[in-house]
Order: structure tokens, then C-alpha cells, then sequence
């Protein structure tokens, strides 16, 4: 089918535009639009026209494999301001999503009607650009400035139906997308035709708006630039002449183009959507996963049962006893409270998800489970006493994961009757919002089990990587060495502040000191006190030092940090300089962007070794744990990505 093909009901033309995976504007469909616009105008039966997308989705925006080389003409805003400029008035019919140059692209044409469920947005901030063909200029025209504001500089897409209450949709229509455009065209033809969006007014509101939504935008995407400058073209475009607007967009666009922001955010864009279905397993069927099991109901296992749950899988709970299951319960009861109370569920889907969920300290419930994710005690007699109860609870074909974090999960798949149903799949706290999930087989693990793995991934809305064994997998393997590379410039005698505050410059959330106090520094001290029982090589740290002097983080008042009682605020503690006294051999300071960049270039040099060990499959990869597993900031592309580990940008 062409790229673009033109058919007639009556006096209607339909323009189909047939250009998968996503109908994205290529430099192909580009040209064949604006020749469909000449055709049509030339045309003198040709009444109207309809602007419909084969597939799956309305236009998804322009063609990002395109943005790493110089713009092709013709350029976006010219086809479509010569179908905005069209004879006879074009209609977008919008299934799916009309994201970016797609949207721009309805919004030239006089009308846009959608199904309900499509959504248009302006995601080219999450590529570290601006809209450039126009979706900063007309969107304020038709749906007013603060509107514009919202989806130019969040990037987030509405639904059909806000679409058409806020003005960007005309009508939301029923059945056949097809047939209900041409009978919108038609209607419209018997009624006087409203101007183009270039054409209308628009609503300018004070200076006091614009410096409200600055300071908003640099405080929710900090040290992110496309936002702001999103801000500042919606400004432009309702204060000064649209022409003048649609330059400035178009030069703001172009100049962010080229940026390394945006070729950190393409790198992400394009590294997320390859994780989910890796090469080596094309061809592989998942099994079916329709009911799952979760062992234990702790911090971990509540979490992951949630996350079941809110993928709508039925989801067994299984807890020593009776009343542990009753906690356990209580703690997914919990979350979803949570979830009713950030307006993230209403209380009848909140409800729905506790309907779904079984709780009983009998493992004879699992025996019709597709799944069992064990997340108990972090001990290799416990797991593997629990895996023995599940070999025998459990369909011989059902998969069994552990979600470990330090355990070899080969210890732990010992003398299961079947370990290629044996797999590692590590949640990150907590389970039901972070996004990674490290997927661990052991070297019995079969491909079937892998793949289900990954599709559960898919289902569960996650960002798969799969890990080779080692201690700490990929994220808290790096995350050693981060807090390593920390601690040594603290012995150079760099200030613990200094350095929380060159890593929350540079984008994290918090600081490697900072985040150790809120989540515990014993969690790790136990990790490193369990690998020097089992006669592991590992060295006195400096938090060593700390938990034995009972400063466990914020829970214990005090870790690296010392906290007023009931107050989170880190306070530079005394205490700690003397106890650290002994082992700081300098009075070094940094610049805080040297303290990152050193920082970044530990996290680079262990990931390196890791790539070379085979342990994470692709540089993208520990990029991808970084950014979804301990916040490092999207907008700068992961550690390998900075440091030139990752090939040409697509
Ligand atoms: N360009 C090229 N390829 C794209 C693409 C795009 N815009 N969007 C998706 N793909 C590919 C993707 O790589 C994958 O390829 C396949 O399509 C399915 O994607 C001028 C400058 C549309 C909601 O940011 O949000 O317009 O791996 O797995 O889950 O002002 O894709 O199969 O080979 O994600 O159903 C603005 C980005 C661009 C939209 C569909 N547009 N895409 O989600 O499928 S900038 C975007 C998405 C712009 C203008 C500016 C999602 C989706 P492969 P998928 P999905
Ligand atoms: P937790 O102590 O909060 O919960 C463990 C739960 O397991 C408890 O509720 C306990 O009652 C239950 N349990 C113990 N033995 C059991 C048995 N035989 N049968 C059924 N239930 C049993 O621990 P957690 O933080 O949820 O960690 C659980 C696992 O997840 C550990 O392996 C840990 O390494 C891993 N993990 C933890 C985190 C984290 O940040 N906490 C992150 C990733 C992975």
C-alpha cells in the first residue's frame, strides 16, 4: 500500500496515511502529503477532505530515526501550512495516538474529530526538544494558553474527550472513525467554515502566569532545558504575531535538536523500547501467565503483589502463618490506600485490586499458579526451604523467580526437580512503582522461562534487563562502586555535603550520603558482614564505621547526617568527622562538577567491566538500570552513554 493513497466518497476525498510501524512523518510521507494537498486542491469535485492513519495509531510525530541527521525538505511546518492553506477543509480522524508532528499536523487541518480512546499530545520534551512545526503556535489559539502551556511543557498526551473539552477536538465520534470524519465533513460543508488555527484569537494571560509556570517547570524538571523553552515559545506564540511565533519555535527547535540533552533522551527513547523483546529471544513463546503466587508479604513481596494486581493478574499470597498473612494483606491494603490517596486509583479500582488477591499460609493454594515470585527472608536456608515446598506445590511447569538481591540464585535453584523453570527476577523498592526488573536466569534456566520473564516485564509496564550472576547483579553492583568512589573522596578529604550536593547538581534526587541515610546504611553493612563470614575479600568502609557506632541513617536519628528529632534535614554531624577522623588522610575540595564527574566516570568504569564480564548484554542496557533503578537523571542518558560507551545516536 503507498505511503499515502487517495479515495473518494462522492465529493469527499479520504487520504490514507499507510506508513507502519507508527505512521511517523518521514521525509516520504512528508512529500506525498504535500502532494496530496496539491491534488486535491486541483480537483474541482473534491469538496473535502478526511485524514485518516492505517494501523494502530493516528501520526506518532516525526520520524525520530531522522534526528540525528540535518532536516530533509520539505520541512514539517511548509506541508502543513499548505494543508492549513487547503481549498477545501481537511478533517483529522485520530485513532491511536497523534503525538508531536502528528498532532501538528491535525492542527493545520480545519477539523479533527477522534474515538475516545485515542489521546493527542506534545511529548517533545521527553526528547529534549520543543515542538517544531507548530504545536506551541496554534495549540493556544484553538485550546487557549494555559492548556498549551500543560501539554507543550509536560509532554503528557490527554484523552480524546479533555481533548475536545478544552478545544483541540471538535468531536469525539462512535463506530466507524472512517464513516463518522466524512459525515463530520459533510456537515461541516453546510455550515459557514471557522478560520484555521493560525488565524485565531487568543487569550493573553499576565506576566504573573509565566513566572509562576518558570518556577513550577524548574522545580519538577530540574536541570532539564526543553521545558522552559517550551514555556517560552507559548509565550511567544500568544504575544507576538503567529509568523513571528512560528519562527521562534522553529529556531528554538532546531537549536535543542542538535543538543546533548536531546541526544541522551533519543538514546533512552529508543534503548526502552528495545529492552522489552531482546534479540536472542526473538522467536521464543512465553508461557501463559494468567495466575501468580507471591511468597511473602514483606516490603518486597506487598509491592510485587501490587504490581501483579495492577496489571490485573489474580495473585496468591502465601505467609508463614496466619497472622503473617493477615500483615501481609494489610501491607498491599496499604499501598493501594496510597495509591487512592495520590488520586493514582479511584476506591472502586482500589477495591478491585484487593478482590484479586488470596492470602493463606497454605501452599496447596498455588497449585494452579503460572508463576511464583518468592520474596522472603534474604537467607539461602529460607529460599531454598521455600523453593523445596514450591517444587512440590506447584505445576511442574509453572515458573518459579526468586527476587534476591545478593543471594546467587544458583544456590538457590539446588535441587529443584526442574530448574529451567528456575529464574531470578529482581524488583526494585518500591516494586509496584519503580520500573526495573532485573531478569537473572542461571545457566538451566530455559529460554520458555526467559522469555516469560520479559513478557511479564511487558505486562507489568517494567523495564527489563537482563543480569548475569555476580554480587549485585548490575544496579547494586554499580551502586558499590558509586558509593565506593564517594567514600574515597571523603578519605581525600572532600566534605560528605559537597558531594551530596555535586550529585544532586548534576541531577540525581539526592546525594549518595543523603540517600544512604533515608534508605539505611545497615542494609549494606549486613551485605558486606555476610560476605566476609562466607570469606569474601571485603574491605572496612567508612559506613562501617558508622553502623558500628550505631548510626544507621535517618531511622536511627543520625548516619552520615545528623538529624533534629522528627526533622529529615541533613545537618553536617561532628560526630561523624570524628569517627571518620582516622581514615580522611587530606583537606581536598572539588568543584562540584569534577566530584561528578568523577563519580560518573566509577559508575562507567565498573559498568565497563561488566559489559566485559557478559554480565549486562549491551552498554544501553546499564543505562537503563541506572536511570530506572537509582535516578540517574534520563535527561543525561545513563553513565555509558555519557562517558561515549553507546554507539552513534539512530
Ligand atoms: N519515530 C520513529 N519510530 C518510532 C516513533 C517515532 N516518533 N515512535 C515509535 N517508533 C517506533 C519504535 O521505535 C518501535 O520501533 C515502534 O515504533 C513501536 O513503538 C516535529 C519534532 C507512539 C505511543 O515522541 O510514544 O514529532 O522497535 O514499541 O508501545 O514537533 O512509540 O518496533 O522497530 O513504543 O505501541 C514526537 C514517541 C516525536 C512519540 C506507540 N513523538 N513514540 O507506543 O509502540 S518529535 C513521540 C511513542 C516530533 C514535531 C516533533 C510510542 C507510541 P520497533 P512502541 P507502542
Ligand atoms: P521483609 O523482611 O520485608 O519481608 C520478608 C517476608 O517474608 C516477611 O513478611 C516474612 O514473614 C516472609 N517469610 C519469611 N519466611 C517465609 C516463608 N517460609 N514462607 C512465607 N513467607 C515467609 O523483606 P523484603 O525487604 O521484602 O525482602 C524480601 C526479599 O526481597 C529479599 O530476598 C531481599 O533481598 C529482596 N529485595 C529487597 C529489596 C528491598 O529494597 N527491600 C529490593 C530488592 C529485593
Amino acid at each position: 500500500m503507498p505511503i499515502v493513497s487517495i479515495a473518494r466518497e462522492g465529493d469527499i476525498a479520504v487520504v490514507t496515511i499507510d506508513n507502519p510501524p507508527v505512521n511517523a512523518l518521514s521525509q516520504a510521507l512528508r512529500q506525498a502529503l504535500l502532494e496530496a494537498a496539491e491534488t486535491l486542491d486541483a480537483d474541482p469535485d473534491v469538496r473535502a477532505a478526511v485524514l485518516l492513519c492505517a494501523g494502530r495509531t493516528f501520526i506518532a510525530g516525526a520520524d525520530v530515526t531522522e534526528f540525528g541527521k540535518p532536516p530533509q525538505p520539505p520541512h514539517l511546518p511548509d506541508v502543513i501550512a499548505r494543508i492549513e492553506a487547503a481549498a477545501k477543509p481537511w478533517v483529522a480522524a485520530i485513532h491511536g495516538s497523534a503525538l508531536g508532528g502528528g498532532l501538528e499536523v491535525a492542527l493545520g487541518c480545519r477539523f479533527r474529530v477522534a474515538v475516545a480512546d485515542a489521546s493527542v499530545g506534545l511529548p517533545e520534551v521527553t526528547l529534549g526538544i520543543v515542538p517544531g512545526a507548530g504545536g506551541t503556535v496554534r495549540t493556544p489559539r484553538l485550546a487557549g494558553a494555559v492548556a498549551a502551556v500543560e501539554l507543550a511543557t509536560t509532554g503528557k498526551p490527554v484523552r480524546a474527550p479533555k481533548a475536545r473539552d478544552i478545544g483541540l477536538v471538535d468531536a469525539v465520534v462512535g463506530g466507524d472513525l472512517r464513516a463518522a470524519a466524512i459525515a463530520f465533513a459533510r456537515e461541516a460543508l453546510g455550515k459557514p467554515l471557522p478560520g484555521p488555527a493560525s488565524r485565531r484569537a487568543v487569550e493573553v494571560p499576565d506576566p504573573a502566569f509565566w513566572t509562576g509556570q518558570e518556577a513550577a517547570i524548574a522545580k519538577r524538571a530540574r536541570g532539564e532545558i526543553a521545558p522552559l523553552k517550551a514555556l517560552a515559545c507559548v509565550r511567544h506564540a500568544v504575544e507576538a504575531p503567529f509568523d513571528d511565533a512560528m519562527a521562534f519555535e522553529r529556531e528554538t527547535f532546531l537549536a535543542l535538536r542538535g543538543s546533548a540533552q536531546a541526544a541522551a533522551l533519543r538514546h533512552v527513547f529508543f534503548a526502552e523500547r528495545a529492552a522489552p523483546r531482546p534479540a536472542h529471544l526473538a522467536g521464543v513463546a512465553p508461557l501463559p501467565v494468567r495466575r501468580a503466587g507471591v511468597i511473602g508479604g514483606g516490603t518486597m513481596g506487598a509491592g510485587i503483589a501490587a504490581a501483579l494486581r495492577d496489571a490485573g493478574l489474580p495473585v496468591t499470597l502465601i505467609e508463614r502463618d496466619e497472622e503473617a498473612v493477615a500483615r501481609g494483606l494489610a501491607n498491599v491494603g496499604a499501598i493501594f490506600e496510597g495509591a487512592v490517596k495520590r488520586g493514582r486509583l479511584t476506591d472502586a479500582q482500589a477495591a478491585d485490586r484487593m478482590a484479586g488477591i488470596s492470602g493463606t499460609a497454605d501452599h496447596a493454594a498455588l497449585a494452579d499458579v503460572d508463576l511464583v515470585i518468592e520474596a522472603v527472608f534474604e537467607e539461602i536456608g529460607v529460599k531454598r526451604a521455600v523453593f523445596a515446598q514450591l517444587a512440590t506445590a506447584c505445576r511442574p511447569d509453572a515458573v518459579l523467580a526468586t527476587n534476591t538481591s545478593y543471594l546467587d540464585p544458583r544456590a538457590i535453584a539446588v535441587g529443584l526437580p526442574n530448574p529451567g523453570r528456575f529464574i531470578g527476577l529482581h524488583f526494585f523498592s518500591p516494586a509496584n512503582i519503580m520500573k526495573l526488573l532485573e531478569i537473572v536466569p542461571v545457566p538451566e534456566t530455559a529460554p520458555e522461562t526467559l522469555a516469560t520473564g520479559f513478557a511479564l516485564a511487558r505486562s507489568l509496564g517494567k523495564v527489563p534487563v537482563q543480569a548475569g550472576i555476580c554480587e549485585g547483579f548490575i544496579g547494586n553492583r554499580i551502586l558499590k562502586r558509586y558509593r565506593a568512589g564517594a567514600e574515597a573522596l571523603v578519605r581525600r578529604g572532600v566534605a560528605i555535603a559537597a558531594i551530596d550536593a555535586a550529585m544532586r547538581d548534576f541531577g540525581f534526587a539526592m546525594g549518595p550520603f543523603e540517600a544512604q541515610d533515608l534508605g539505611g546504611l545497615d542494609i549494606a553493612f549486613l551485605q558486606r558482614e555476610g560476605a566476609r563470614a562466607a570469606g569474601r575479600d571485603t574491605p572496612e568502609t567508612l559506613g562501617d564505621i558508622l553502623v558500628r557506632a550505631g548510626r544507621k541513617g535517618q531511622k536511627t536519628g543520625g548516619g552520615w547526617y545528623d538529624y533534629a528529632p522528627g526533622e529529615r534535614k541533613p545537618l553536617p554531624s561532628v560526630t561523624v568527622a570524628e569517627l571518620i577522623a582516622p581514615a580522611v588522610a587530606g583537606g581536598e575540595t572539588l568543584p562540584r562538577a569534577a566530584i561528578a564527574d568523577y563519580l560518573v566516570a566509577e559508575m562507567a568504569a565498573e559498568g565497563a567491566a561488566i559489559l566485559a564480564e557478559g554480565i549486562a548484554r549491551r552498554p544501553e542496557d546499564i543505562d537503563l538500570v541506572e536511570i530506572h533503578g537509582y535516578g540517574f537523571p534520563r535527561w543525561r542518558g545513563g553513565p555509558m552513554h555519557l562517558r561515549g560507551a553507546v554507539g552513534t545516536q539512530r
